[in-house]
């Protein structure tokens, strides 16, 4: 019989391509996701809850804005912080979700377009777990088309007044502060709106069948006098909000390797054990080649992440080359959970088996930083030079 020799997480070797620390900081994550993270997730789900008991320690192993350097962030580089969200993606996407709103959304824009003293106040306490933050961009009218936003801003002596709604918040009930995007007659702004300010409310959204463990929210603004030291004075214009998703979607092509991982891992050992018709699962051929399949696509997404982080920390990362990988990786790894899931037959619908999980999770992912389609467009527009969205 032919064994194996290669890692089945890892066909091709590609943590040979990582350097010590960056294998360091994956090895550390692994290992948290493992003791700590892994053993309340599926409880976490179950029960509809974010497990914020874990915040403290993201924060202590330097997770929160780990690209950040000062502010009593870790300063690691963009290879680190993919091998970061991948790791917590195999835990769960909610976990992920959170490092990724309080790293790429909330602490990147305020580290790359606020003043001094909105960095100083803010970035310290984010990275020690201490300030939770969220990113309201996406309204109820359309999330695609952020540029038909809303919400509104107008100047007021020396304070805005700001009136609106976001929806499908991450984070946002448990935020202290939310990041907005609104209209100005100056163009989109961000506003760094603080959970007391009079006329700020949030609600939880309720009733999900995906990302379970993780707070989504609606916010409302009605008549928010936000000052204008609250306001990042680095950006105007929609490249603000985006750049930020830039960040955020670079992060979730990784991320979603660990979903898909822990599946294949899942149906690896279960179809070992699984004897139907007087042979291991393992040991058909149509099993084999899913298998394979799912190994294919894991690793075409392993090089497309390891190419972009290089790209990245080169300084040299182009938006449509995420929306390529965002596109593939995601649909990816939901292909691979949805098979999983058949795979383990009606076993595949417990809980007890993570498969089930990672699909219904994956279902917000694909979804959440541009959908499918608008990553497609993206890649579409940049071949021909014509704007489809329309
Ligand atoms: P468009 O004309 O293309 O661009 C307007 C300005 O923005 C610049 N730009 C970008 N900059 C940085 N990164 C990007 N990805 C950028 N894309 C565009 C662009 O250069 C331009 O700059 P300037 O200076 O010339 O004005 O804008 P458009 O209105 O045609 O929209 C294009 C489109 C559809 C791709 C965009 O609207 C889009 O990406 N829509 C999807 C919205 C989305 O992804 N929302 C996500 C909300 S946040 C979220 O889901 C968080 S979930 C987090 C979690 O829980 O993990
Ligand atoms: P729509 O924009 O209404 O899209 C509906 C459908 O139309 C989709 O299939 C889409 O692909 C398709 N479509 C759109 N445009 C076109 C086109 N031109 N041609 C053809 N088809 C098109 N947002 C935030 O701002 N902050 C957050 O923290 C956040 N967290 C989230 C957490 C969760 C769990 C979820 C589910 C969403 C979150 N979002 C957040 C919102 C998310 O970014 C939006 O759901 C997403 O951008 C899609 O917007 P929409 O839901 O309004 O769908």
């Amino acid at each position: 019989m032919a064994t194996s020799r290669l890692d089945p997480m890892d066909l091709y070797d590609i943590h040979s391509e990582f350097s010590d620390d960056e294998l360091m900081v994956r090895d550390s994550v692994a290992r948290f996701v493992d003791a700590k993270a892994l053993p309340l997730m599926r409880e976490a789900f179950e029960q509809h809850t974010f497990p914020q008991e874990l915040v403290p320690q993201v924060a202590e192993l330097g997770l929160l804005g780990s690209s950040i350097e000062g502010y009593d962030c870790a300063g690691l580089n963009s290879i680190c912080y993919g091998l970061i969200c991948q790791e917590l993606e195999r835990g769960d996407s909610g976990l992920r979700s959170f490092v990724s709103v309080q790293s790429s959304l909330v602490m990147y824009p305020i580290y790359a377009f606020g003043s001094d003293e909105q960095k100083q106040r803010w970035l310290p306490p984010m990275a020690r777990g201490e300030a939770i933050g969220c990113f309201g961009l996406t309204e109820p009218q359309g999330g695609s088309d952020p540029g038909n936003m809303k919400t509104h801003a107008r100047r007021d002596g020396g304070d805005w007044i700001l009136n609106g709604a976001k929806m499908w918040i991450t984070n946002g009930t448990i935020a202290d502060l939310a990041l907005v995007w609104a209209k100005t007659d100056e163009g989109i702004l961000g506003f760094i709106v603080e959970k007391d300010m009079p006329g700020y409310t949030t609600q939880e959204i309720e009733n999900k069948f995906s990302l379970r463990a993780s707070v989504t929210s609606g916010l409302f603004f009605d008549n928010v006098r936000v000052p204008e030291g609250n306001v990042l004075p680095g950006v105007s214009g929609l490249r603000g909000p985006l750049s930020c998703l830039t960040q955020a979607r670079y992060g979730i092509t990784w991320g979603v390797i660990g979903a898909a991982q822990a599946c294949l891992s899942e149906v690896l050992n279960y179809t070992q054990d699984r004897v139907l018709f007087g042979k291991p699962l393992a040991n058909t051929q149509t099993i084999q080649i899913r298998l394979a399949d799912m190994s294919r696509r894991i690793t075409t997404a392993q090089l497309l992440s390891l190419r972009l982080g290089r790209i990245k920390d080169a300084g040299k990362l182009k938006p449509t080359q995420v929306s390529l990988a965002k596109w593939n990786n995601c649909r990816a790894a939901i292909d691979i959970a949805r098979d999983s899931r058949d795979i383990l037959g009606g076993a595949g619908i417990s809980a007890e088996y993570v498969p089930i999980r990672h699909m219904l999770n994956l279902e917000s992912v694909i979804t959440y930083e541009g959908t499918e389609t608008i990553h497609q467009l993206t890649v579409g527009r940049e071949l021909t030079g014509v704007n489809a969205f329309g």
